[in-house]
């Protein structure tokens, strides 16, 4: 059984400019293009609660945020600064879990599946939101499922500052009750399509077979069909893990022997590259791992001026460099490795 939350920061960037400036707090804030005087041309980046309810948010057109809300506090985007606090929370949030993932500026999946249950998972989570509130002084939303996308429908039902846990016995109820398109990759012109279809609820949606809503979506057909159904095999991935592939191996015995030492990193070289080409990617950085019986380790690693798939390139670079190893220490060697990464 897998565990995945999803945080979310509250109203994010607005947030951030009440959190610099507290007599801000209680008033609509949109931040955003500059409004003009309502001749603007930009768009609202996010808005506030307060703001939300004269209709400001995201996407937005600034002219018509201006007309809904003069009297609004409409701030430029100081990226530098939501960017900073952007990291900084990020830090925190990947402390919880090894296996996590950044999708955006304030938004990660963790897979915390190693908690063992639901509980466990809710108390995780409030000591996230804990730690962020007390270091950041920001609020965040968090949502705990079965999957990704339960984890994120449960945050955005959870907005402001709420968590929600949906366990796996509540999928089905939970989404029952929401409009199709609360449903993640249902947008308005699908929404629309669907209701065209007579189909309002996600309830709507398990009333049509796969091939039928396949015909109508195409490939979107079959995710609408599997999450209507709470179904979302999708692992939490982080883009380091699958921008990297690593390949290492442990002597039997500790040895100096060239010949064995450069037959067996021939192989890793082989493996690491068959494995780069089946997630068709290329290598940029080319690292070579060496432990010394001691165990004292050393990394040395070079990045090609174009990213390659060519063999041969980055065979000669991995070779270079480990014979660089055998040249520096006249010591034993315990374990070799080869990593290629895409960065
Ligand atoms: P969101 O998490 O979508 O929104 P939010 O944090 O402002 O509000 P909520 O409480 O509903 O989560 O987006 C995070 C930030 O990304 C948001 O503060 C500003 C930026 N953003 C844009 O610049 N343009 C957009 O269209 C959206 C959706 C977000
Ligand atoms: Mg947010
Ligand atoms: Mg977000």
């Amino acid at each position: 059984m897998r565990i995945v939350l999803l945080i979310d920061m509250d109203y994010f960037f607005a947030q951030i400019e009440e959190r610099e400036n507290p007599r801000f707090k209680g008033k609509p804030v949109v931040v955003g293009a500059d409004p003009q005087g309502g001749n603007g041309r930009g768009v609202v980046s996010t808005a506030n609660y307060e703001a939300r309810k004269f209709g400001i948010h995201s996407a937005l057109p600034i002219s018509i945020a201006w007309r809904k809300c003069p009297a609004a506090i409409f701030l430029p985007v100081n990226m530098d600064l939501y960017g900073k606090t952007s990291r900084k929370i990020m830090d925190i949030v990947r402390n919880f879990s090894p296996v996590w993932e950044i999708v955006s500026l304030d938004e990660a999946y963790l897979d915390v599946s190693f908690v063992k249950n639901f509980n466990k998972a809710g108390e995780l989570a409030t000591k996230l939101k804990q730690e962020i509130f007390k270091k950041e002084k920001l609020t965040s939303t968090i949502g705990i499922g079965p999957n990704k996308v339960i984890a994120k429908m449960a945050a955005d039902k959870a907005k402001p500052n709420g968590l929600l846990i949906v366990r796996p016995s509540d999928v089905d109820d939970f989404l029952n009750r929401l409009d199709a398109e609360e449903l993640p990759g249902i947008g308005p012109k699908t929404a629309q399509k669907l209701l065209e279809m007579g189909i309002k609820t996600i309830k709507d949606i398990k009333r049509i077979n796969k091939k039928d809503l396949s015909a109508h979506f195409g490939k979107a057909g079959g995710y609408i069909y599997e999450r209507a159904r709470g179904i979302d095999n999708a692992p939490v991935v982080n883009d380091d893990t699958i921008k990297s592939i690593g390949k290492e191996y442990t002597f039997e015995k500790d040895t100096r022997d060239s010949q064995l030492i450069f037959e067996i990193f021939d192989s890793l070289i082989f493996e690491a590259y068959r494995e780069m080409r089946k997630e068709k990617l290329l290598a940029k950085t080319v690292t070579v791992v060496c432990r010394y019986a001691d165990f004292e380790t050393h990394t040395k690693g070079k990045s090609l001026k174009e990213a390659t798939m060519d063999y041969k390139t980055v065979e000669k670079l991995a070779k270079t460099l480990l014979l660089k190893f055998f040249i520096e220490k006249p010591k034993m060697i315990r374990l070799i490795g080869i990593r290629l990464s895409v960065i």
